[in-house]
Parts: structure tokens; C-alpha cells; sequence
């Protein structure tokens, strides 16, 4: 992943800035402004390399602008990335304080054309701290004005999206299935709790001994990190990261069905033929996840109360089913569908999208 082949890319804008003392690298990417300015989280973490990071920005900035179009939203699509000198864990509060303040600099910077929010390894606090640089900050603690933790908002959605996955896959409900949640963060745990309401047997993986413990004192069954893509289930949610199913990957997983929160769980469109044609029926992520958006969005821009973003989420197991009957009747993958129903809406003869 060179640099050089990473900044052939199709998005609008490409900042990048490196801060010597503390060996990070600031990347922000702005895939798309066609609906309203570009939107999407914070991402802090050690990549390999700085190629590595723009090409995660990048992918990660285009599945925002496609959940905004697919959702509706008067947003467009962008992402950061914090290219850590080592992992978050490792990095004390001093060097993040600094590592925030320069952030909020480089998006105070786009004035309005980037706005951001929480995504891995930051929070609403965060949130905070940046606020006090720049205005362009979605998801600031409640106590500061804002609309606080989306991560609630976006495990409802992966549990509409779950079950009317389950549904059009022939499982019927949640009830006495077995389900398959790989992470259980902020959105993991969620989803677990809300599956496990809904009757579902639980297998969880995570690589946090500590949320193991809780899991496994909640009565779930645990599956080793590294077991999770041979676990037979009958669906399975990745919620931890991405690029979790490739070609191979998508040959082999012994599942029914594939509903998570994790952005861009397949790595390319080839994996989601691989899926199709053995039937294991995917929720496009970029349509799953998209409760945390419905919450920041609606909160902060849209004047929304907690009703309508509640009301909106559980849209999601509609959206799908219109994305399912697309796929079948075309003959192509839910990606491929769900793409199509995205690009209607940022094609330039839609009247639909936002003057900006
Ligand atoms: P989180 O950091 O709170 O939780 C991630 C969990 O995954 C942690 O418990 C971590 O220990 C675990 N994990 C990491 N690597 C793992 C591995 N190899 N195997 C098993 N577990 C592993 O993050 P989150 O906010 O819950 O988000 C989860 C995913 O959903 C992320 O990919 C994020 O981009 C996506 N997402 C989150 C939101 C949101 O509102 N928070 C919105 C849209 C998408
Ligand atoms: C995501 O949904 O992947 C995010 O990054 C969260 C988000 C959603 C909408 C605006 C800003 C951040």
C-alpha cells in the first residue's frame, strides 16, 4: 500500500499532516460534498503504514457517503484517521491531549466541509476536547451540549438489520437461533444484549478477557478470537472491525446469514459473490450501521428527538427488505443493491439532494 497508489483515488479532498513530537500522522478524507457537507468519525490507531491509514480513510470516508445517500440524510461522506506512533492503549493523556488539539486544528481548518464524530478509539469526551478548538464536532457528551454516544442508536439498527436478515433468509425470528457476535464494545454489547432479549442463543468472541468474563458470566458461549470464521451459526455479526471477510473467507464461514456494525466487512465485491452464491444473505453494512448516523445527524443537525431517531433506526429492517427484493429480482449481490439504491440518490439528476 503505497503512498503514491493510495492518492490515486476518486474522493474530493485529501488532507494530510505529520506532528514530529509525538510521530503522528493526521489524515482526512472527504470523499463526497453532493448531499450536504462531508461527515463521518474520528479513527485512532497504529497502522503499518501511512499508506495504510490513507487507504483505510479512504474506504471508510466512501462507506459514509453511501450510508448518508441510502439513509437519507443530508450529509455527505468523509473519515479521519489518527496514524498513532503506537497502539491507543500505549499513548498517555498528555501526547493525546496534544494528538486532539492538532486534529481539531486540521478540521477547523476545512471550515464546515468536514464534520466529525466517535468512531474506534474515541468518545464523546473527545468529542469534547476537539469542541474546544472547532465547532465541526458531532456526538459531544450530553453534558456539553451534545448529542452524546451513538454507539445505543447504531446497535438498535444492527438488531433490525439482524432480524430482517433472519427473516428473508428463511430463519424466521431470533428466537432460538443461533447467533454469532464477534466484539463486544460499545455496539456489541448491545447487540448481545438485545439478541439475547429476542430469545437468540449467544456465542461471543472478543479479544478483551475482561468482556469475555462478563459475557460468559451472562450465560453466553464464548468463542476463541481466532475460531470465529469456522464457528457454525446460523448468523453471524462482526462487530469489531473490518475487512473481516474476504474471497476465502466468504468460500468457508459456515453461516446462514452476515448482519453487523463493523464498517466495510467485505474486503471487496468478490467476496459478496462468494456469499451469494453459496446463500449466505448479507446486511450491507453501510445500510446496518447506520442508527449511530440517524442519532448524530438527527440530534445535532435535524433537530430530531430521541423518538425519531429511534423511529428512523428501526427503518433499517425496511431499507433492507428493499435492498433484498432488489438483489433478487436484478440478480446481483445486497452490496451491489444496496449500492445501486445509494447512487440514484447522489446521481446528479436526483432532486433530492441537499444544496450546499
Ligand atoms: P469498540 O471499540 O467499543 O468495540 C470493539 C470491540 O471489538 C472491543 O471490545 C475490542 O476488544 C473487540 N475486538 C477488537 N479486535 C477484535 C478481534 N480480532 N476479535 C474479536 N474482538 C475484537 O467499537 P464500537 O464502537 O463498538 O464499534 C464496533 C464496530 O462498529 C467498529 O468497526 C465501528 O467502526 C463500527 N461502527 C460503530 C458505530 C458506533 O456508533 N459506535 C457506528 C457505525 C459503525
Ligand atoms: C460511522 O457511522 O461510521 C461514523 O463514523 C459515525 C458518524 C456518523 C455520522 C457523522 C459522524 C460520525
Amino acid at each position: 500500500m503505497s503512498i503514491d497508489d493510495e492518492l490515486r483515488w476518486d474522493g474530493e479532498l485529501t488532507v494530510a499532516r505529520h506532528d514530529r513530537e509525538t510521530g503522528t500522522t493526521f489524515v482526512i478524507r472527504i470523499d463526497s460534498t453532493r448531499l450536504g457537507p462531508a461527515s463521518g468519525g474520528t479513527r485512532a490507531a497504529h497502522y503499518p503504514s501511512i499508506g495504510h491509514a490513507l487507504a483505510d480513510a479512504g474506504k471508510l470516508a466512501g462507506a459514509m457517503t453511501l450510508k448518508m445517500a441510502v439513509s437519507d440524510l443530508p450529509m455527505g461522506g468523509g473519515k479521519s484517521v489518527i496514524a498513532l506512533p503506537a497502539p491507543r492503549n500505549r499513548i498517555d493523556s498528555a501526547t493525546w491531549s496534544r494528538i486532539l488539539d492538532i486534529h481539531a486544528e486540521n478540521i477547523d481548518k476545512l471550515e464546515g466541509n468536514y464534520w466529525t464524530g466517535p468512531d474506534v478509539n474515541t468518545n464523546s469526551s473527545d468529542m469534547d476536547q476537539l469542541s474546544r478548538t472547532t465547532k465541526y464536532v458531532f456526538g459531544r457528551s450530553v453534558d456539553n451540549g451534545g448529542a452524546g454516544s451513538s454507539a445505543h442508536a447504531t446497535a438498535l439498527g444492527v438488531f433490525e438489520a439482524m432480524k430482517a436478515t433472519a427473516r428473508r433468509r428463511g430463519l424466521g425470528t431470533l428466537d432460538g437461533r443461533k447467533v454469532l457476535v464477534q466484539g463486544l464494545g460499545a455496539v456489541g454489547g448491545d447487540v448481545v444484549r438485545l439478541a439475547a432479549q429476542a430469545g437468540a442463543r449467544l456465542l461471543v468472541a472478543d479479544t478483551d478477557p475482561q468482556r469475555l468474563e462478563a459475557a460468559s458470566l451472562a450465560g453466553h458461549t464464548i468463542v476463541p478470537a481466532d475460531e470465529v470464521l469456522r464457528t457454525s451459526c446460523d448468523l453471524f455479526a462482526p462487530c469489531a472491525m473490518g475487512g473481516i471477510i474476504d474471497s476465502a473467507a466468504a468460500a468457508s464461514i459456515p453461516t446462514l446469514a452476515v448482519a453487523g456494525a463493523a464498517n466495510n466487512i467485505l474486503t471487496d465485491a468478490a467476496a459478496g459473490e462468494v456469499l451469494r452464491s453459496r446463500g449466505v444473505l448479507c446486511a450491507p453494512d453501510f445500510v446496518a450501521n447506520a442508527g449511530g448516523a440517524f442519532h448524530l445527524v438527527g440530534r445535532e443537525v435535524l433537530g430530531w428527538n430521541e423518538d425519531d431517531v429511534v423511529e428512523r433506526t428501526r427503518g433499517i429492517g425496511r431499507t433492507l427488505d428493499e435492498v433484498y427484493s432488489l438483489s433478487e429480482e436484478r440478480g446481483i449481490t445486497t452490496e451491489a443493491a444496496a449500492l445501486l439504491l445509494a447512487r440514484t440518490r447522489l446521481s446528479p439528476a436526483s432532486t433530492t439532494a441537499a444544496a450546499t
